[in-house]
């Protein structure tokens, strides 16, 4: 037994393309990264954009990988995320502009950190139900320090338009 395994959760979206499709491969994707052991994928889910209003709807979802944080530190494991993101042919032009794909780490085990290219828990979690809802289908009884569990979070966010795909 290693003692240096941690959950990752993964944020998937996209809205150009075909989304659907994108997101569907990107989780394949995520299969391949070496070192990790891929755990669980959530539905797919449309949801309405959140901040820059005027761009197409988003396909989500959120995926769970059990990661050796000793051969794949945050910031090692996040690099593998943009190597995904730039085969799917992300360009990073404004913030919150339309992409192909954005992949998010939303929470490495119960790692806490601050730095310029990366926070933990992502700090934008709370407040997003594109975010909330796969992550709660995945890991219904999650709880983070200091911000408590996940389906809470989740009624705090109801009015965001989210739908689940069949
Ligand atoms: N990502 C954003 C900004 N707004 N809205 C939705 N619905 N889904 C997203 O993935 C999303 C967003 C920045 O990464
Ligand atoms: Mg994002
Ligand atoms: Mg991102």
């Amino acid at each position: 037994m290693s003692l240096d395994l941690v959950t990752a959760y993964v944020a998937l979206g996209a809205n150009l393309g075909d989304p659907v499709v994108t997101v569907r491969s990107a989780i394949e994707a995520l299969h391949g990264i070496a070192g990790t052991r891929f755990l669980v994928a959530s539905s797919l889910y449309r949801t309405a954009p959140v901040g820059l209003r005027d761009q197409p709807d988003f396909i989500n979802a959120a995926c769970a990988l059990e990661v050796s944080s000793a051969v794949l530190p945050a910031p090692t494991f996040l690099a593998a995320l943009f190597a995904i993101e730039a085969s799917f042919g992300r360009v990073r032009s404004v913030k919150n502009a339309p992409r192909t794909l954005d992949l998010d780490l939303l929470l490495f085990g119960d790692h806490c950190l601050t730095s310029p290219g990366l926070t933990l828990p992502h700090p934008r979690l709370t407040e997003r139900a594109f975010v909330l809802a796969p992550l709660a289908e995945i890991a219904p009884d999650l709880a983070i320090d200091g911000l408590g569990r996940i389906i809470d979070l989740l009624t705090k966010v109801a009015e965001q338009r989210i739908e689940r795909l069949p």
